[in-house]
């Protein structure tokens, strides 16, 4: 088989976001687009001669195509072996923790998370270092300065490889091993948590409906919760994975959720809803007539983690993003462990995890993880859940308003407004951030503003530092508002809105949170000037 060095150039718009390169498929679809990021991937982590790679994905629009460019150009750039999961498909957790079992030295992520797939959806790559984490800021500039240099990318010339067939079959002298996804990961969730536990409360009536949103997490929910756990056959629904999510939006939300909510508030709801996201790492957590909110997940996880197995022992420290409500830090206070505060994005976590400083980690983007892989990780959030339940027997509204009795509440909610035009996003920050030297001191929107700064993280384990990672307005009353710019939209800018507030009066702890928040909301008008900058009145989403 000829490996062929094919001629190209830089293309613009190459840099690693968030999480990872996301854009357009059609964008992803062009002439060697795809493939010029592969090859400045490999030059970004010092070549793949002779390295074991984990290849695979949400199985959205493209993957497929995507999956064999990725074999060939790593067959011919010399790997020795890519593990890859069936028809490339692979829940980013599962395959962080497939990097990290099988010792490799990293993987390639085919996704673009929550966002809509097929051909006018989009798309990603994200490189997994070999700890089984998104690649750190570090690695990610070395790929984006080698997608401004690069001349060339070599791939072999090869008929595609039968990814459908378990085993392992060979493409010029590197092996593929196609795997089965789910098994690996269900061992691991097995020894996480007390299945016989779990066992016992679906055999004695609990009832739950998991949407998997046709996207990756069906097979590992049908496996898992109906096989292992006897969860009766139709707890799992659009458990099929299809590469455009059944034409719907693949993230785990009241809005995209929609179905899933009006049954958990409707009058014969299940004890318990979740959801999981195109590449099951979020989850969305609902119990009758109860939606709990991401961070406030994140809280209840830390405060119940001694009932699950793995965390009976205690937790090393907790750690949440910025943005991400303080509910967390009431939480680890009372625990007496640390509470760190990193930028949004998984990949400021790794280093947390990997030195033994945090067990436990979780972001407003409804993601929830732990140290047992490097990803968030949508259906272990779920089984923490359920293990919680099955410990305290009592349904979720019940348990929220004791978790809200005992530690206080603090009301959230992020406002979205996507799309908007890229300057007129960069102005409003740029003026935003020229005012909040001015700011602590003064009244805004009634509200004392104590404090104003520009986020900045040092990270406590390699000393590297990550400037300009949000602006922050904290009042007098406990209150906070942070703006920051999303780093996974692929279309103009989406400004995101974070709004907190503090409630510790045990009358005042089951108000709506839009109307709780009604204060911090005219602060950040006010303080912004967004709906005159940019035309917009009201939120596109909020969560
Ligand atoms: C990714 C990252 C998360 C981040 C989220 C939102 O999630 O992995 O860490 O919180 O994006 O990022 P932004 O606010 O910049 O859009 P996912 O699930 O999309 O991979």
């Amino acid at each position: 088989m000829d490996i062929i060095t094919v001629e190209t150039s830089p293309i613009e718009g190459q840099k690693p976001g968030t999480s990872g390169l996301r854009k357009k498929t059609r964008t992803f679809m062009e002439p060697h687009f795809l493939e010029n990021f592969v090859q400045s991937i490999w030059t970004g982590i010092g070549g793949v001669q002779g390295k074991t790679l984990v290849l695979g994905g949400d199985g959205r629009y493209f993957s497929d195509r995507a999956a064999q460019v990725i074999l060939r150009m790593a067959a011919a750039s010399g790997a020795a072996k890519v593990i890859v999961g069936r028809n490339a498909l692979v829940s980013t957790p599962a395959a962080s923790n497939l990097i990290r079992q099988r010792e490799t030295d990293g993987g390639i992520i085919l996704s673009a998370s929550h966002n809509p797939g097929g051909p006018n959806g989009d798309f990603g790559v994200k490189f997994n270092t070999p700890n089984g984490g998104p690649a750190p800021e570090s690695v990610t500039s070395r790929i984006f300065e080698a997608t401004k240099a690069i001349s060339t990318y070599q791939i072999m010339e090869a008929q595609d490889v039968d990814l459908d067939a378990l085993g392992t079959h060979s493409l010029g002298r590197m092996a593929i091993e196609v795997v089965d996804p789910v098994e690996d990961y269900a061992r691991l969730m097995s020894e996480i948590f007390d299945f016989d536990k779990l066992r016992a409360l679906f055999s004695g009536g609990f009832r739950m409906r998991f949407d998997a949103m046709h996207a990756v997490t069906g097979p590992y929910a049908h496996a898992i919760l109906e096989g292992h756990l006897g969860a009766p056959e139709g707890t799992v629904v659009n458990g099929t994975p299809s590469p455009d999510f059944g034409g719907g939006h693949p993230d785990p939300n009241p809005i995209w959720a929609k179905d899933l909510m009006d049954l958990m508030y409707g009058d014969d709801a299940p004890d318990f809803g979740a959801a999981s996201d195109g590449d099951g790492d979020r989850n969305m957590i609902v119990g009758r007539s109860c939606y709990v909110g991401p961070s406030d997940s994140l809280a209840v996880l830390a405060a119940n983690a001694t009932l699950v197995p793995r965390y009976s022992g205690g937790l090393k420290g907790v750690a949440r993003s910025m943005p991400t409500s303080q509910a967390l830090d009431r939480v680890a206070l009372r625990l007496d462990c640390d509470c760190y505060e990193t930028p949004t994005g998984w990949k400021f976590f790794g280093n947390l995890l990997d030195a033994g400083r945090a067990t436990l980690c979780g972001e407003e983007s409804a993601g929830t993880g732990s140290d047992h892989v490097r990803e968030k990780d949508g259906l272990w959030a779920v089984l923490f859940w359920l293990n919680i339940l099955a410990e305290r027997d009592i349904p979720v509204a019940e348990l929220m308003e004791d978790h809200w009795r005992t530690y206080g509440r603090n009301y959230y909610s992020r406002h979205d407004y996507e799309a908007v035009d890229a300057d007129k996003a960069s102005e409003l920050m740029a003026a935003l951030h020229g005012r909040l030297p001015s700011l602590p001191g003064t009244a805004v929107a009634g509200q004392e503003v104590e404090w104003a700064d520009e986020f900045a993280y040092d990270d406590p384990v390699d000393g590297s530092r990550a400037e300009a990672q949000g602006l922050r307005i904290g009042t007098k009353s406990g209150g906070r508002v942070v703006f920051r710019l999303s780093g996974t939209g692929t279309e103009g800018a989406t400004i995101r809105v974070y709004l907190e507030k503090a409630e510790t009066d045990p009358e005042k702890l089951a108000q709506d949170p839009q109307e709780a928040l009604l204060e911090m909301i005219a602060l950040a008008e006010e303080v912004s000037e967004l709906s005159e900058r940019t035309g917009r009145t009201k939120p596109d989403v909020f969560t």
